[in-house]
């Protein structure tokens, strides 16, 4: 597939007891502030439009659903490790991500995603460890790879293992919101862990 056709914006939540009431799957959206979640969402959808992005950092704010397909929501988070955003909440930021995912029977794949130019931060880090008490099936997505040098193409995987120690047993994709083919071979991905 090469992008999802139809989106559109359901709802922002701040209480997750205003989630949307239904049984579809879920496919959350998660990393640090500006790595690229709302711009890989509009990407995956060709919807430009779709969900709002910046080159500031702490721009989404609470749990965006987004409906695709008529079949499944893409849950756009706030990112974590912005500080300078004084308003940020990061208490309320972490109740609303721990009760969303305490439970959720709708959760089928978590997308988190790490600026692949980089070395994981040590907020990365933290949610790495934090995600993985959890059962969730999750992957890990590198953003802007359009930005990379062959050097630092080749660092990639090192400074995973480096920062989040083994991680063999997680599926590690590279995506650029510029290379159409690393957005439908996501979709691919995506599209597995929904079928189960
Ligand atoms: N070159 C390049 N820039 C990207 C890519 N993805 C996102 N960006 C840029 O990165 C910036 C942040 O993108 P957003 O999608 O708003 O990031 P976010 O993770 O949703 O940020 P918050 O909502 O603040 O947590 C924007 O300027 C995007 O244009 C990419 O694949 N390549
Ligand atoms: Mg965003």
């Amino acid at each position: 597939m090469e992008f999802y056709k139809k989106s559109t914006f359901v709802t922002s939540v701040v209480d997750i007891k205003n989630k949307p009431d239904t049984n579809l799957k879920e496919v959350m959206i998660v990393g640090k502030s500006n790595v690229g979640k709302s711009s890989l969402i509009n990407a995956l959808t060709n919807n430009s439009k779709l969900a709002y992005t910046s080159s500031k950092p702490g721009h989404t704010r609470f749990l965006n659903y987004y409906l695709i397909n008529d079949s499944f929501y893409f849950v756009d988070c706030p990112g974590y490790g912005y500080s300078a955003k004084k308003d940020f909440d990061y208490k309320l930021y972490g109740k609303l991500v721990e009760s969303y995912l305490n439970n959720n029977k709708n959760l089928k794949l978590i997308v988190f995603l790490l600026d692949s130019r980089h070395e994981p931060t040590s907020d990365d880090v933290d949610f790495y460890n934090f995600l993985k008490e959890y059962d969730y099936n999750f992957i890990l997505v590198m953003t802007k790879s359009d930005k990379l040098n062959m050097s630092m193409r080749s660092k990639i995987k090192a400074n995973l293992a480096n920062k989040l120690g083994d991680i063999n047993d997680k599926r590690v994709l590279l995506t650029s919101i510029e290379n159409k083919k690393s957005i439908s071979n996501l979709i691919d991905v995506i599209e597995e862990y929904l079928e189960v």
